[in-house]
């Protein structure tokens, strides 16, 4: 079932989120405003029992899953427990509980560090499952597989029209900026910000060599609005086992992006990398053969999106 009416009920778990937040604007610009969220206080995706009631009471006619517990590099590789288990309790109360409710299209959101670390580029959805996962990782992608894996097996059990959607490495206005737990590219916009001005030097985890495509939160929610509309034979043809790579079609290194983003902040500082921190998986550009088939462009282009979410960046900051 695709999103044609404005009166279809969507459930956006997640809302707060970078992403989430990105795909309740895009449906509200789009006139689709008959929209379920639910912060954290209200309903703990991790509890099965309230999520059911949650189910039962509201009855959904779309779910989009942007809710997870995520992080950058340092913060998959400390806390590995946590992000498998939290993101397997999620994922199976909002999936098998949108089943039970008998909605009628759900899109799960993963991310691209499920395909094999050292898989061909650019990433094939069929490339899942063909090679050993990257490590720092990996216990985040099991339970993204997991969640995929959840889909496509209500799908053919039950023939539910439940999809997966992978996006390429996610920034933008509601970023994680903390210099721990963050992606890169909201910490380099922070450390360039703050050695702006003087002669300190930025250091960069890891030796800048290792590739990432960068997409705008505005980009990936567009994407997904996208899927949602589109019509169940187009969806299946161009994705027959329902998974959707989604990502802009070229990437660059780590060094690459510190210098645009040197360039955007107005910095004019060294560059320094640390060797002791991890560089994760070497590259990991998405193929979007099947998100353009359907149709689909991106946007925003990576100096705009940066000039974006640096100016949101300063306006928090105050
Ligand atoms: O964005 P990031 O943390 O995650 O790191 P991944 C990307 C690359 O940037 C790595 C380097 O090679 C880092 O070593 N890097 C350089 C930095 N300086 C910094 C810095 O100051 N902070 C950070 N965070 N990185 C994540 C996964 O992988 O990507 C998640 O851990 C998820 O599971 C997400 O898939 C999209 O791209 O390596």
């Amino acid at each position: 079932m695709h999103l044609s009416d404005s009166s279809h009920k969507i459930f956006v778990a997640g809302h707060r989120g970078l992403v989430g937040s990105g795909v309740v604007r895009a449906l509200r610009q789009a006139g689709f405003n008959n929209l379920i969220l639910r912060a954290r206080q209200e309903l703990d995706l991790t509890d099965a029992a309230a999520v059911r009631a949650f189910y039962e009471a509201e009855k959904p006619d779309f779910v989009v899953v942007a809710a997870a517990k995520v992080g950058g590099i340092l913060a998959n590789d400390s806390y590995p427990a946590d992000f498998l288990h939290t993101n397997l309790e999620i994922q199976s109360n909002v999936i098998h509980g949108a089943f039970e409710a008998g909605v009628g299209r759900l899109i799960f959101l993963g991310s691209t560090c499920i395909y094999p670390k050292l898989a061909p580029q650019p990433l094939k959805e069929e490339y899942l499952l063909t090679g050993p996962l990257e490590p720092t990782n990996q216990w985040y992608a099991i339970a993204k597989i997991a969640g995929v894996k959840l889909c496509e097996a209500l799908r053919r059990q039950h023939g539910v029209d439940f999809v997966s959607m992978m996006p390429t490495n996610m920034y933008g206005p509601g970023d994680n900026f903390d210099l721990q737990s963050s992606h890169v590219l909201p910490a380099l916009i922070r450390k360039f910000h703050e050695a702006k001005g003087t002669d300190e030097p930025v250091t960069l985890w890891g030796t800048g060599t290792p590739k990432r495509e960068f997409m705008y939160v505005d980009d990936l929610a567009s994407s997904i609005l996208h899927v949602l509309r589109t019509p169940e034979e187009t969806l299946y043809n161009a994705a027959p086992d329902g998974l959707i790579n989604a990502g802009v079609g070229h990437d660059l290194s780590i060094a690459e992006l510190a210098e645009t983003i040197k360039r955007v902040v107005g910095a004019d500082n060294p560059i320094e990398y640390d060797t002791t921190k991890p560089d994760g998986t070497p590259r990991k550009l998405v193929d979007v053969t099947r998100l353009f088939a359907m149709g689909w462009r991106p946007e925003v282009d990576l100096e705009e999106g940066i000039r974006r979410t640096y100016e949101w960046y300063l306006a928090q900051a105050g």
